[in-house]
């Protein structure tokens, strides 16, 4: 056993004793963010069990009703959140409107967006999925909290990180004095620091990272860009191609390895299919704070305003060279997308 085992809880507290004006309010949201993603990980790592227990949606064995498990992990922030009285309003990828703290419980000075369970249809497949979190401060007064404190730019974001189930449990995150990452050991309840201080490798590993099935869809800059990428022109190749098709397994492989994560605009998504609030937002600052850079082809993530709660955006992220040369095939294309 390594003498100098870290849990996150230990983590969290460190890391709050290093800020002297800290109220211990963000650290303790993080630790019942903790607490949610065992839930979540307990039941998934069931969801294997699940055809043999009984299909979802339908009553298992033992009777019981089989959740579906982006339900049931929105149910788990949920009600692991709404009462530790830090919170003024959530926002859920599961839910269209805003979701308040319920009147019994105080309310607090933050904000938390999320996707439960992004990924969720690759769970039959035992692929990797995720939960993943965005946390601001709020703007506005009074007890429950608005659409206002919701739709803040990604820069303004106070912590960000999410949540992988796969081979191993795995809770990434940020406050922004760079990303940490930790593994849980189910046999110990515990998420143990198993990456202190990650950073993109410099130079990555030359992956590039899409849905190659869109390509009709596309406009001719991103055409382009692969193209480079493949080598099809003679310029540019040498790259592995690697798309699981789960966000969060994805980013996770490419802020461990290096290279471009990419979900571009096409001419039937003319803003891409990923979501900024609770998507592109928070993976953006885990990126830029491990010294990359996470763009719409065009724009930095972080600082896109945003104007709906579920508003999709394109994504470019992973090591800055690659998102800034995504900028060039791509600059002047109003619309990217296919002509
Ligand atoms: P496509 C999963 O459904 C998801 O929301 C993300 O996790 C993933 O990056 C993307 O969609 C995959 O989309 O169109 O390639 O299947």
């Amino acid at each position: 056993m390594d003498r100098y085992v870290i849990t996150l809880g230990r983590f969290i507290i460190e890391s709050e004793r290093e800020h002297p004006g800290a109220t211990g309010a963000l650290s303790n949201i993080l630790y019942d963010l903790t607490l949610a993603a065992k839930m979540i990980h307990r039941e998934v790592s069931k969801a294997g069990l699940v055809d043999i227990l009984g299909m979802a949606g339908k009553e298992n064995v033992h009777g019981e009703e089989v959740r579906k498990l982006d339900e049931y992990a929105h149910d788990v922030v949920f009600n692991a959140m709404d009462h530790n009285g830090q919170l003024c309003v959530m926002a859920s990828e599961e839910e269209e409107g805003l979701i308040q703290i319920p009147g019994q419980f105080p309310t607090g000075d933050y904000v938390l967006l999320f996707d439960p369970l992004d990924g969720s249809s690759n769970i039959d497949a035992n692929i990797s999925i995720g939960t993943i979190f965005s946390i601001h401060r709020r703007i506005s007064e009074g007890r429950d909290g608005t659409l206002e404190d919701c739709l803040q730019a990604g820069f303004k974001q106070v912590a960000a990180g999410y949540v992988m189930y796969g081979s191993s449990t795995v809770l990434v995150y940020s406050t922004g004095q760079g990303v940490a990452g930790f593994t849980l050991d189910p046999s110990i309840g515990e998420f143990l620091l198993s990456h202190r201080d990650i950073k993109l490798p410099q130079p990555g590993k030359k992956i590039y990272s899409c849905n190659e099935g869109n390509y009709a869809r596309w406009s001719q800059g991103q055409k382009d860009l692969v193209g480079y990428f493949r080598g099809d022109d003679g310029n540019g190749g040498g790259f592995s191609h690697r798309y699981v098709g789960s966000l969060v397994a994805d980013f996770h492989r490419t802020l461990l390895y290096g290279g471009m994560f990419m979900y571009p605009a096409d001419s039937k998504s003319p803003k891409g299919k990923l979501r900024l609030l609770y998507e592109a937002a928070p993976l953006a600052m885990l990126c830029e704070q491990a010294g990359g850079r996470a763009t719409d082809g065009v724009r930095d993530i972080s600082s896109i305003e945003p104007e709906e709660l579920h508003e999709r955006t394109p994504l470019y992220m992973g090591n800055r060279e690659w998102v800034d040369l995504a900028g060039e095939y791509l600059a002047g294309e109003e619309a990217s997308v296919a002509g």
